[in-house]
């Protein structure tokens, strides 16, 4: 394992146990002197009730689990450090952003949203982004997600929201799933959430990677400078290996083969060395252009197109360490967008406001106590002072009598904190109006970000989303719901719609307005529908064409061998490919040592047997005679070609070796030379490099139908 380069995630105190040399205890510290037997009556009689070691280890494996998270329960998290490149302080106070060059410890938590603690990793669903920055003025919490808008535009539907995508409650079915017919029922009649559906049709919601998700804080927070300033600022995280995707065929077969696959991906490029990267980002609005936007940025199913207001990378996340306890650490982690830092401010979006209420909430119930501040994963670099006291499992040790303030015998302390000496503050908004359970009418225009999304999207891209509507809605068993979303899909696009109602087998009904949370009065102009307004803009930053493709780092390559492989070709490419950071993995028909020509022994990690072409970036079929024909005998065939074509089909970059060609030939891969650019074959020029540049394209997605064939 390689060591973390940057001391600052080992800073914490996460008060961590080593058992290296020390006597078996029970909790109370006495030695334990047998664990194998419990205390009984005679050799074959009943246990003593006296028996308080097998008593206090039962009750307490009795009592190990906590309710897990309401939503986003299925996580991962990871140590790092954030550092500030670009000083900030024109428009926030918060140390962690105006000291250029400074480094603040991280914990980042990523996680689905919608199924179980134990649920695959690859369900298609919204991916949480949370980071909580153990600054010097306290925690501050990012706790965002990797798609910038959200389904609703207030907090009061996050209930209704949240049951109708959940497991239905008579059966329990299905797990980490939003193709049934409860959240289809409630996204038909909630127009707002049709922006959010594109993106969660889309395959950001089917990730590669954590590592290789953008990351949003979705609201528009505020940021406050030394002078009293503000400024409104939207938050990103930019993954340096680039956005990408696994296609949904083969999602649904990773979580069939290693369901832990974003889990363990994170935690081994840890482990490697290769710790994932961010360029943090912001968008800075003025105060004054608030309302110079055709959307509201109180809303939050809105983004700011980067053309509007382009994206100014400030900083780097970088993960470091892993956790060294799952518990303690991941799972004990309670984010709250209300933990913040002098220079950070809420704005009224309706959805934070819910939010600021429920993340404590939920953590009383979750963790059990509200001295959570106190376990290590959460508590802040700086003591904590205050007259807060007792409690659940309390375990600062508060000195003397005053646990009051005002107080004269404690000297007036923990006394408060003028602003210049880094006292919070809120911002002084003005706010005057009537008390109304109401929707601002500036929140109206459900559909144009729909079609700003949905037209930025690539070919490929657009037949995946369709793809992935007609997956979910075939699942609904009720027509008139599936009728209902297709009539919601034809006010972003006619085409898409018509599309998914043909293999869903409904009719396209053009609905007069939409339905749902429209104000009764709203101007029935700005409920643009095709016909009547054609919306053609669409932005580059919004397709992950357009994203990072030129590096191979961390991509995990298959080299399927068998004995009698040219060993100086398995090298050579080999350390070729790890220069350039990239992983080898190697598959052969047995997990035992495969001999080269040169009577080198190779140790395979997998078989063929017992991983899958899914769980790889790219393939390399080994060269020489000797080797393809094993691979080829009966007993490995079947396996042989069962990679291969998989990896065919979802678009990977596949290097034949040489003297290959009958692996080739029974194979589905139909390749012309220099037509599809990620067939490499050894006698091609430079063909290493060659296949290196295929790698860091990460797919041919363009030849998806050309590459089509079953698997
Ligand atoms: Fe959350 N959300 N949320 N959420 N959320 C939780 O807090 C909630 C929302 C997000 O890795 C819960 O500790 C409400 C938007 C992430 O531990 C809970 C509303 C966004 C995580 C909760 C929202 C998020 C949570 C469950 C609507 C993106 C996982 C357990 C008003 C900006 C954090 C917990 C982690 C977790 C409530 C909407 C992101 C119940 C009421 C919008 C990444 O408090």
């Amino acid at each position: 394992m390689k060591e973390s380069t940057n001391p600052k995630s080992e800073q914490l105190d996460h008060s961590t146990t080593d058992n290296t040399d020390q006597a078996l205890t029970t909790n109370q510290g006495l030695k334990i002197n047998n664990d194998q037997d419990s205390l009984k009556a005679g050799e074959r009689g009943p246990s003593l009730l006296e028996d308080f070691i097998l008593r206090e280890k039962i009750t307490h494996f009795d009592h190990e689990r906590i309710p897990e998270r309401i939503v986003h329960a299925r996580g991962s998290g990871a140590h790092g450090v954030f550092k500030i490149n670009k000083s900030l302080s024109k428009y926030t106070k918060a140390k962690f952003l105006a000291e250029e060059g400074k480094e603040t410890p991280v914990f980042v938590r990523f996680s689905t949203v919608a199924g179980s603690a134990g649920s695959t990793d690859l369900a298609r669903d919204v991916r949480g982004f949370a980071v909580k920055f153990y600054t010097e003025e306290g925690n501050y919490d990012l706790v965002g997600n990797n798609i910038p808008v959200f389904f609703i535009q207030d907090a009061i539907k996050f209930p209704d929201l949240v049951h109708a995508v959940k497991p239905e409650p008579d059966n329990a079915i299905p797990q980490a799933a939003s193709a049934h017919d409860t959240f289809w029922d409630f996204i038909s009649l909630m127009p707002e959430s049709m922006h959010m559906i594109m993106w969660a049709m889309s395959d950001r919601a089917i990730p590669r990677s954590y590592r290789m998700m953008e990351g949003f804080g979705v609201h528009t927070f505020k940021f406050i400078n030394e002078g009293g300033k503000m400024h409104f600022v939207k938050f990103h995280f930019k993954p340096k290996l680039g956005v990408h995707s696994v296609a949904w065929d083969e999602a649904t077969k990773i979580s069939g083969k290693d369901s832990d696959f974003h889990r363990r991906d994170l935690w081994e490029a840890i482990e490697n060395g290769a710790f994932p990267e961010w360029d943090f980002g912001v968008q800075i609005i003025p105060e004054e252009d608030e309302h110079k936007f055709d959307f509201d940025l109180l809303d939050p199913t809105k983004l700011v197109p980067e053309e509007e207001v382009p994206v100014e990378l400030v900083g780097t996340l970088t993960l470091n360490r892993n956790p060294d306890n799952f518990f303690a650490e991941t799972e004990q982690i309670a984010f709250h967008p209300g933990h913040l830092v002098p220079g950070i401010d809420f704005t009224n979006d309706p959805l934070l406001q819910g939010r600021l209420f429920s993340y404590t909430d939920t953590q009383l119930s979750r963790l059990g106590s509200p001295n959570f501040h106190e376990i290590p994963i959460n508590k802040s670099i700086n003591t904590v002072h205050n007259n807060q006291r007792d409690g659940h499992m309390r375990q600062q040790i508060m000195k003397g009598k005053v646990s009051y303030e005002p107080n004269s015998m404690g000297g007036g302390c923990p006394f408060q904190a003028m602003m210049k000496d880094g006292g919070f503050a809120s911002q002084e908004e003005r706010v005057d109006g009537k008390k109304i359970r109401a929707r601002s009418q500036s929140f109206v225009d459900h559909y144009s970000q729909a079609k700003l999304f949905y037209n930025s999207q690539s070919g490929p891209e657009k037949t995946h989303l369709q793809n992935a509507l007609i997956f979910e809605l075939s699942k609904v068993t009720i027509p008139a719901i599936r009728e209902r979303v297709v009539g919601q899909l034809n006010f972003i696009n006619k085409d898409l719609a018509a599309a998914v109602a043909k293999k869903v087998g409904v009719h396209v009904t053009v609905l007069e307005q939409p339905n749902g949370s429209i104000p009764a009065d709203a101007d029935p102009k700005s409920l643009q529908s095709p016909e009547k307004e054609p919306y053609t803009k669409s932005s580059d930053a919004l397709s992950m064409k357009n994203t990072v493709k030129d590096t191979i780092k961390s991509r995990i390559i298959g080299f399927i061998i068998e004995d009698g492989v040219h060993a100086q070709d398995v090298n050579t490419l080999k350390s070729k490919l790890e220069n350039e950071g990239a992983v080898v993995q190697i598959i052969s028909g047995s997990l035992a040592a495969v001999k080269a020509d040169d009577g080198t022994a190779f140790e395979p990690k997998h078989s063929l047997t017992s991983t899958a072409s899914v769980c790889f970036d790219a393939l390399y079929i080994g060269s020489g005679k000797q080797s393809t024909q094993n691979l080829m005998n009966e007993d490995n065939k079947p396996g042989t070609l069962l990679f291969i074509n998989e990896a065919y089909k979802h678009c990977k970059a596949i290097y034949f070796g040489k003297e290959t060609e009958d692996i080739y030939n029974a194979s589905n891969v139909k390749h012309k030379k220099h037509e599809d650019p990620a067939i490499i074959i050894s006698d091609q020029n430079d063909s290493d490099a060659l296949f290196m540049k295929a790698v860091a394209q990460h797919r041919v997605w363009e030849l998806e139908k050309a590459r089509n064939n079953p698997a």
